[in-house]
């Protein structure tokens, strides 16, 4: 049974870490229920390259009680929980997962999912999915579709779509209003926090935080650290967002100034180099660094490597960099996404619907086989709804329906002053 995990003997562990997320994701839940029923992915071929956690545990589980054979690969060489792709392995699923894997091992173990021959695809960030139409591209055009977890993934798959090289159908999942607007914002808002504050300890309330980008993660991770006190300061490329963050209330400047003032730095951004060399140089004394973006490109490291004169591990997951200028700087998880890295990303509730729409989205691909065109998709808005109706009664909330009058008066245009 192909697999390579860190340690098959911390099965019992990751068992526990999954159970613990599936009694906090009752949306999915319910989803599995009927997955067992219809059996509805039954004798398919899955292929996933997502963040090994609890909650992917949860999702991965729910995909093979739906029939199928499952293999899975990591999204970050830092980001999986060893335990739960202990507990996956021993459960059936193929895992190729381990935490501290080398660039090269992290591209060994997407090839082994890739090779698998899927019919459908789970991507988070797109590296399956651009290596399959880079390496793999008679496999590629074989496959059914693929679904994309997160923005940075959705922006390039858009870039091959313009190009015209999609070779398969995408749902972007991301752009599901159930997922980038609760997970994308409120998971990242809270799971960047926990990650700074498991790897680092220090007082959030009074310190200048200073958020890059004010997309939805950003606006998410800014009112969280105000939550706790934070003085939130945004920069921005974007003027519209910009604007935004100002009439939010909080403070706006170019991240030259920003480097200056700032005490805890994170970037949001989706883009490269946000924070480099004459930042760096510019910072206060104990600075610290961290990142929520996808890829570990937004904090210039090779850029701090050259402006410093040493680095040590002075804590798990924290590197202090001596500046030639004498003054220190903390780095968090190699300025790669900090809210998996040093902690373990977003609470079960919010990955509840994110993964939620994964699962329909694959079973979408599924049933629509053949009628797609090779375009990236966003899911029906009737399954998005249906998403979040689940999740509010799963948490005792109840809400109106529109009368036949109401909905008669929305569709009409004669009725005036
Ligand atoms: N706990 C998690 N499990 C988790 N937290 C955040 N993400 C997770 N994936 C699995 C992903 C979000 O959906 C990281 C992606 O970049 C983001 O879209």
């Amino acid at each position: 049974m192909p697999y390579k995990v860190k340690d098959l003997g911390l099965a019992q562990e990751g068992r526990k870490l999954v159970d613990w997320a599936e009694a906090h994701m009752p949306v999915l839940m319910g989803i599995r229920e009927s997955f067992i029923k219809e059996k509805p992915l039954k004798d398919l071929k899955i292929a996933a390259v997502l963040h090994v956690t609890k909650e992917t545990g949860a999702l991965v589980k729910t995909l093979a009680y739906a029939g199928a054979e499952v293999w899975l690969a990591g999204s970050n060489p830092l980001s999986t929980q060893d335990e739960v792709a202990a507990y996956l392995a021993r459960e059936g699923i193929n895992v190729f997962a381990w935490r501290g894997e080398s660039n090269d091992e992290y591209y060994w173990c997407i090839e082994q999912v890739a090779k698998s021959e899927p019919n459908i695809i789970l991507d988070d960030g797109a590296d399956l999915h651009a290596y399959l139409h880079g390496k793999l591209p008679e496999i590629a055009e074989r496959l059914w579709g693929g679904t994309e977890e997160t923005t940075t993934g959705v922006i390039r798959l858009r870039a091959l779509e313009k190009e015209k090289r999609l070779k398969y159908p995408v749902i972007a999942v991301n752009d599901s209003l159930t997922k980038y607007l609760f997970d994308n914002r409120y998971g990242t808002g809270q799971s960047t926090i926990d990650g700074i504050l498991r790897a680092t300890n220090v007082l959030i309330a009074g310190k200048r935080f200073v958020v890059a980008g004010y997309g939805w993660v950003g606006r998410g991770i800014a009112l969280r650290a105000k939550g706790m006190g934070a003085h939130v300061i945004i920069t921005e490329v974007n003027p519209i967002r910009a604007l935004e963050a100002v009439m939010d209330g909080f403070e706006v400047m170019p991240m030259d100034e920003a480097a200056k003032v700032g005490d805890i730095f994170v970037t949001a951004t989706g883009d490269v180099n946000v924070i480099t060399g004459t930042h760096f140089q510019l910072m206060k004394e104990g600075a610290i660094l961290a990142n929520s973006g996808h890829f570990n490109v937004e904090i210039n490291v090779k850029e701090l490597e050259r402006v410093s004169v040493s680095k040590e591990e002075i804590r798990k997951g924290v590197t202090k960099y001596t500046l030639k200028n004498g003054r220190n700087l903390y780095l968090v998880g190699e300025g790669r996404l900090v809210n998996l890295v040093a902690a373990e990303g977003h609470p079960s509730e919010v990955m509840d619907m994110s993964f939620s729409n994964q699962a329909l989205a694959v079973k979408y691909i599924k049933e629509n086989k053949g009628s797609m065109l090779k375009k990236v998709y966003t899911l029906p808005k009737e399954i998005d709804e249906e998403i979040a109706l689940r999740k509010l009664h799963s948490m005792g909330y109840r809400i109106d329906k529109l009368s036949e009058e109401q909905a008669k008066y929305l569709s009409s245009w004669e009725v005036g002053t």
